[in-house]
């Protein structure tokens, strides 16, 4: 067992707190995710690497030689992407690791030595490492934490460091990283004569925890404490530090730290601000110190935050950040749908957000918004054939929007690819006495519950049909809870075990059903979540959505595609009364339910080149078919529409 999970372990022991499966120790041997993971792991991954050479990033490592022409130009606020080519190497390597853990493969393997060997190469002698600054500005090393990213890459870095060595074993870009951390150590903090600085965008903190719990180094966990509770305090170390580069700190180009949550400390926060992925990252690692420090404060205070980001500011989708300005978020209940940014990355960091969540606090209401990102606005960021991406994630398109191979920021392709590469860890958690099924879909699990090993298969087409076996397998019996996740979007669940209906009155709290009983090998358990097609609406804020329904059935959320109806979906709209038909559509993108419905549509032949008139639009009965919506634009373009006005 690597050591991250046995000092997790035993710290769950004491605390109560869930510790999440190990990933590779879950198999995805069938049904819906196999053919992700799959093609994660059989395309996405090599591709990524070929991008990142054809593409020059490499390049930046070749700290032997002096530095070559801007891959990316500087812009308005002093940043250029290659400030933070770094944290796109950290993310592959982290991606890459979590698929070698199951599956080795030598080429991969290399090609992350190499990364490593380059990266130990040009590391400076403090340890201080980032490729920027060391082949370009070496003096200029810290003097800007507000726009300049250079904890934000080192954090990826690390991130890709544990994973490699949980992988494979291999200290060598551990160290490296530890060595990094030493620095970051040394030169940041309370403590007189170090900068009591912070990065702008949040990613070290939880990269510093994610060390911790394979280090068993208390400082990499007070480093994190610090620099969460630092972010926000006045006067601003951001105001100080421009003043010291001889700037106004007063022309910041995103004129507020709200763009990097440091507009106030944390623990006052009550309204999800700013960057979308920055702030997902930060809350992330504010879930993980209430993990490790047992913190109610701060629980209290990423509950608040839950509360709203989930409340007044999600896409149905689980998409987040509607602007391109900030990359993030605007006021309350705005939620446009066509120029939606609602980045990939940000739903991915919602996933890891909410997952953080119900380690400490088994609800529901976490879990679901894991579920959300998963089916729908997260694996939207990447297409069936594992090797084009979006970046936004709109609602609705006119036929402008494409996937493309590679972005001129490829944050999201890393991203996506590493939480699907690690989706295992996801599925379950397990305490002493207890083991956790947050997420539904054909798999086997070997899980470990105190001192027994459970080998857990679920056998489903989830999320096409809400049918779920589940067999034990123990090697004795053992006294356990086996809690499972109601989804929030089923109104009726039954599940029996071994044919003996279980009481969800009594069982269900914050949406888990709790089963304590002595669990044998063999025993089965019957899950049925009813899947009917559900109409959504938005609250009356949302103007945007004001008239207009959503469909989803299960955890999918649907959309409308012009392919799949001969014209742009905005001209249609679905009687009140419409019957839908959900339809198994084997042919389409690997197989998938699809919706099939009677709609109305306007008729455009009769306007005689006017742009008004008195009329209305005569509108003609049309047959529509809804398709998932994260498999949209995986055929040919055209628009797309997921809220549909209703007649
Ligand atoms: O700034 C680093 C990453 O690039 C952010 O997380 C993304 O939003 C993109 O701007
Ligand atoms: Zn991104």
């Amino acid at each position: 067992m690597p050591s991250s999970h046995r000092a997790r372990e035993a710290k769950a022991a004491r605390m109560q707190r869930y510790v999440p499966a190990d990933h590779s120790r879950v198999s995805f041997d069938g049904g819906f995710w196999q053919s992700w993971t799959e093609t994660v792991r059989r395309v996405t991954i090599p591709s990524q690497h070929n991008r990142l050479e054809e593409e020059g990033f490499l390049e930046v490592l070749d700290f032997d030689k002096p530095a070559g022409p801007l891959a990316r130009p500087i812009q308005p606020s002093g940043l250029s992407m290659q400030h933070f080519f770094d944290s796109d190497f950290g993310k592959w390597i982290e991606a890459a690791s979590y698929t070698l853990k199951a599956h080795p493969d030598a080429v991969i393997e290399a090609k992350i030595d190499d990364i490593v060997e380059k990266l130990e190469n040009g590391q400076m002698a403090d340890g201080y490492l980032n490729s920027w600054f060391i082949r370009r500005e070496p003096e200029k090393r810290w003097t800007n934490l507000r726009d300049l990213h250079e904890m934000y890459s080192m954090g990826h870095l690390l991130e890709g460091a544990v994973a490699y060595f949980e992988a494979t074993g291999k200290r060598r870009f551990l160290d490296v990283m530890i060595r990094a951390v030493d620095h970051i150590i040394d030169t940041f903090g309370p403590e007189p004569g170090k900068l009591r600085g912070y990065d702008a965008h949040e990613e070290i903190e939880l990269a510093l925890i994610k060390l911790y719990r394979v280090s068993g180094d208390e400082r990499h966990l007070k480093l994190a404490t610090y620099f969460v509770d630092e972010r926000g305090q006045m006067p601003s170390y951001y105001d100080e530090e421009a003043r010291q580069r001889g700037e106004n700190p007063a022309d910041y180009v995103y004129q507020t730290y709200a763009y990097s949550q440091a507009h106030m400390p944390v623990r006052e926060q009550s309204q999800v601000v700013g960057h979308a992925v920055r702030a997902m990252y930060l809350f992330s690692a504010m879930a993980d110190l209430v993990y490790e420090n047992d913190d109610a404060e701060l629980k209290t205070v990423c509950d608040r935050l839950f509360d709203n980001l989930t409340g007044r500011q999600l896409y149905v989708t689980g998409g987040l950040g509607p602007s391109a300005s900030n990359e993030g978020f605007t006021r309350e209940y705005d939620l446009p749908n066509e120029t939606a940014y609602a980045e990939t990355c940000a739903a991915v960091a919602l996933g890891f957000w909410s997952h953080r969540m119900a380690q400490t606090d088994l609800d529901s209401k976490f879990t679901d918004k894991l579920e959300m990102v998963l089916f729908n606005g997260a694996l939207s960021g990447i297409s069936r054939d594992g090797e084009h991406y979006f970046y936004e994630n709109v609602l609705e398109s006119h036929g402008q929007n494409r996937r493309w191979k590679w972005h001129y920021c490829p944050c999201c392709p890393t991203n996506i690819a590493r939480f699907i590469t690690s989706l295992g860890q996801y599925f379950y958690s397990a305490s002493d006495d207890a083991l956790a099924v947050h997420l539904y879909g054909e798999n086997t699990a070997e899980l470990t519950v105190g001192d027994a090993f459970v080998r857990l298969k679920q056998e489903t087409r989830y999320p096409w049909d809400g049918d779920i076996a589940l067999t034990m397998s123990l090697q004795q019996t053992n006294r356990f809870t086996l809690q499972l996740r109601i989804p929030g979007w089923c109104r009726e669940a039954k599940i029996t075990i071994n044919d003996e209906v279980v009481d969800l009155t009594a069982a269900v709290t914050k949406g888990y059903a709790a089963i304590n009983r002595d669990w044998r090998n063999g025993d089965e358990i019957r899950i049925n979540f009813s899947m009917p097609v559900d109409r959504l609406y938005a609250h009356p804020a949302v103007s945007e959505d004001s008239g207009r329904v959503a469909l989803q059935r299960g955890p999918v959320v649907y959309c409308i595609e012009e392919t799949d109806v001969g014209g742009e979906p905005q001209r249609l709209r679905l009687p009140a009364d419409a019957q839908i038909v959900p339809r198994f559509d084997a042919d389409l993108l690997g197989g998938a339910v699809v919706l099939d419905a009677e709609a109305m549509q306007s008729q455009a032949d009769d306007w005689d080149g006017r742009l008004y008139r008195t009329a209305p639009p005569v509108l003609a009965p049309k047959r529509i078919t809804a398709v998932p919506y994260h498999l949209w634009a995986n055929r040919s373009a055209g628009a797309m529409l997921v809220w549909l006005q209703e007649k």
